[in-house]
């Protein structure tokens, strides 16, 4: 209700279409719920699905009934598009037309406090205009916050442009948005295949059957958990506004120029025990870089959706043990922080029992420090740079993204040493 979705690129839309599917909203209405904070007051979903080919928004649109209710957003030419397919300010720009769209559906807020923009690191339209996208929000609506939910590519094997999308992506981020929920595929993989193993022992699944769709429930579950209503935040009218995702960014970016996010979830059914789901949560985490450096991480948010959730308590031994293993800093007296619902929004009969982690961690190190490796090797011989010349990207534009990932990194080692 005070939030506008956007979905950008092929994975952006993917990811977004999963979490519509998860919370039951996927024919694009929010039923009777009289205030859904995924919707807008005419009852309709509030996302705005934009890709610069039409193949899957088709598709999207295939799956909701009755040809869905919110508006895509595909170029009337197919063209590859990235951050500087300019013009900018011709109607028929993908970029005009997406600021237009996000300009109506602010104002059908009643009070705008944020975008969430769904999108992935590494391609064109989703990196390359997200980044474009995100610059404008950020100029047009300085007051609203941007939260952004990114998939960072496999380390290797995916394309010899990743490196140079992500260092000019993440740098655009770092700069204009307020928080970033980083899924990296391989880390997702992994989780998956461990969750699907979990619900099915007799079955053990290698990596290798674990489909991009089953990734992308994992990621859609991820963000379902954090940014679906809570009862913190439920006011004694029982209307919700839907402010979780900006409550989110207060209480896990208190350093403004640290807004990495590792995100997380388990679950179970059936009978709960906090003690074990919390070692599941912390079963694939990182404890050192590639250098052997201890991760640690600023704050940290939990939420627990579950009928019982009341029993979970903040200085129980497993909350102290999840603080351990994502080696809150000794300079927050507060670092975690934990929210509840009674139920998960997967389940409402109350059979499902999740725990999601969002950690402001410095494992971002290791992909800056890979993407720096990959990418000054490629700018100092001059490879692949013409595909981002004839777009009038320019060697400052590189250069200014290279020097934001020195003080990225420079300040997130700094943090951990205050
Ligand atoms: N987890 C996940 N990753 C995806 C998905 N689709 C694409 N990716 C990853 O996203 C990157 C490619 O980005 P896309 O979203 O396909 O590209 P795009 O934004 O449509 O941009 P174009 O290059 O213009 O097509 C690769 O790293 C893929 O691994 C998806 O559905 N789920
Ligand atoms: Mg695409």
């Amino acid at each position: 209700m005070s939030t506008v979705w956007l979905q950008v690129g092929q994975c952006g839309n993917q990811i977004a279409q999963e979490l519509w599917q998860n919370l039951g909203l996927v024919n694009g209405t929010c039923g009777k719920i009289d205030r859904n904070p995924f919707c807008s007051r005419d009852g309709k979903l509030s996302a705005i699905c934009v890709d610069s080919e039409p193949k899957v928004i088709k598709k999207m649109q295939k799956q909701m009934k009755k040809g869905g209710q919110f508006t895509p957003l595909v170029p009337d030419l197919v063209q590859a598009y990235g951050y500087y397919n300019k013009p900018s300010n011709c109607e028929k720009s993908l970029l005009y037309r997406t600021m237009e769209r996000l300009r109506k559906e602010v104002e059908l807020r009643d009070c705008y406090s944020g975008t969430v923009l769904f999108h992935s690191l590494s391609g064109g339209t989703g990196a390359g205009l997200g980044s474009h996208l995100c610059e404008e929000i950020r100029d047009e609506y300085p007051l609203g916050q941007i939260l952004s939910v990114t998939v960072a590519p496999y380390q290797t094997g995916e394309c010899p442009l990743q490196h140079y999308n992500i260092l000019l992506c993440l740098s655009w981020l770092q700069s204009y948005a307020d928080g970033i929920f980083l899924f990296h595929n391989d880390d997702v993989l992994k989780r998956t295949a461990a969750s699907m193993e979990k619900k099915n022992i007799h079955e053990p699944r290698k990596l290798s059957q674990v489909s991009l769709s089953n990734m992308n429930t994992y990621i859609a579950d991820c963000v379902a958990g954090l940014l679906y209503p809570v009862n913190n935040f439920r006011p004694t009218s029982g209307l919700n506004m839907g402010v979780e995702p900006w409550e989110l960014l207060r209480s896990v970016c208190p350093v403004p120029t640290l807004k990495f996010l590792h995100v997380a979830q388990t679950s179970t059914r059936g009978q709960v025990f906090w003690d074990s789901m919390v070692s599941s949560l912390t079963h694939f985490l990182a404890p050192e870089s590639s250098t052997g450096d201890p991760f640690y991480s600023t704050s940290l948010l939990l939420v627990a959706r579950s009928n019982h959730c009341s029993l979970i308590r903040p200085q129980s031994s497993a909350m102290k043990r999840l603080q351990r293993a994502y080696g809150c800093v000794s300079w927050n007296p507060f670092p975690l922080s934990l929210w509840t619902a009674s139920y998960d929004m997967k389940d409402p009969a109350g059979q499902r029992h999740s725990l999601t982690v969002c950690a402001n961690h410095s494992s971002i190190i290791d992909l800056l420090k890979h993407t720096l490796e990959k990418a000054q090797k490629m700018y100092s011989a001059n490879a692949y740079t013409h595909w981002y010349r004839q777009y009038g990207c320019e060697g400052s534009d590189f250069e200014q993204a290279f020097d934001t990932f020195y003080t990225v990194e420079a300040e997130y080692r700094s943090a951990g040493e205050w």
